[in-house]
């Protein structure tokens, strides 16, 4: 078995004007193609073959710089497109919504907190809310295409949300202003995808 690219579940355009089609063509086409192409690369003829991808990264200590990096790119660009929508943005109800406001007082405390987090990754990475062992949430962020599955992870959990603050996410729209991007990004959350991933972790 080796991992294939998924399809986007909207079109290139769809998430104008806050990401644009070309970015996002590029991004899904390009980038996350090479990740996936990569990491079959990598894998082929391993042990690691026919391995799902949340086992690979759960021994990634085990593996060399390709698997860990192509890994992570691999997952994490798929769940990446699928938390964002073209009828996304606003806030979360329910249980992640109550979940969020007991964790950090207000659905704005928290988008601070994320866009912060966004924000202050230093070069390439991406910013997360995750799902501890204990069912509570946490802000984080990681370097390169690392992520919180990963057993080097510093903020272990299930990853319910992401942002990637690497510049190809983002340079073409918004050049070097990574903060209007993350703003923009708040706009096409895809909540009710959030909201599932949240209550299958718990
Ligand atoms: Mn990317």
């Amino acid at each position: 078995m080796s991992f294939t690219l998924p399809n986007l579940p909207y079109a290139y355009d769809a998430l104008e004007p806050y990401i644009d089609a070309k970015t996002m063509e590029i991004h899904h086409s390009k980038h996350h193609n090479g990740y996936t192409n990569n990491l079959n690369g990598a894998i082929q003829g391993t042990d690691l073959e026919g391995k799902t991808i949340e086992d690979i990264l759960a021994n990634i200590s085990k593996a060399g710089p390709a698997v860990r990096n192509n890994g992570g790119g691999y997952y994490n660009h798929c769940l990446f497109w699928e938390v964002m929508s073209p009828n996304g943005g606003g806030e979360p109800s329910g249980k992640l919504g109550d979940a969020i406001n007991q964790k950090f007082g207000s659905f704005e405390n928290f988008k601070t907190e994320f866009s912060k987090a966004a924000a202050t990754r230093f070069g390439s990475g991406w910013a997360w809310l995750c799902v501890k062992a204990d069912g509570s949430l946490r802000i984080c962020s990681s370097p390169n295409q690392d992520n919180p599955l990963m057993d080097i992870s510093e903020c272990p959990g299930t990853p319910i949300l992401c942002l990637d603050v690497w510049e190809h996410a983002y340079y073409l729209n918004y050049q070097n202003r990574r903060p209007d991007y993350i703003e923009a990004f708040f706009n096409v959350v895809n909540w009710d995808e959030v909201s599932k991933r949240f209550e299958k972790a718990n």
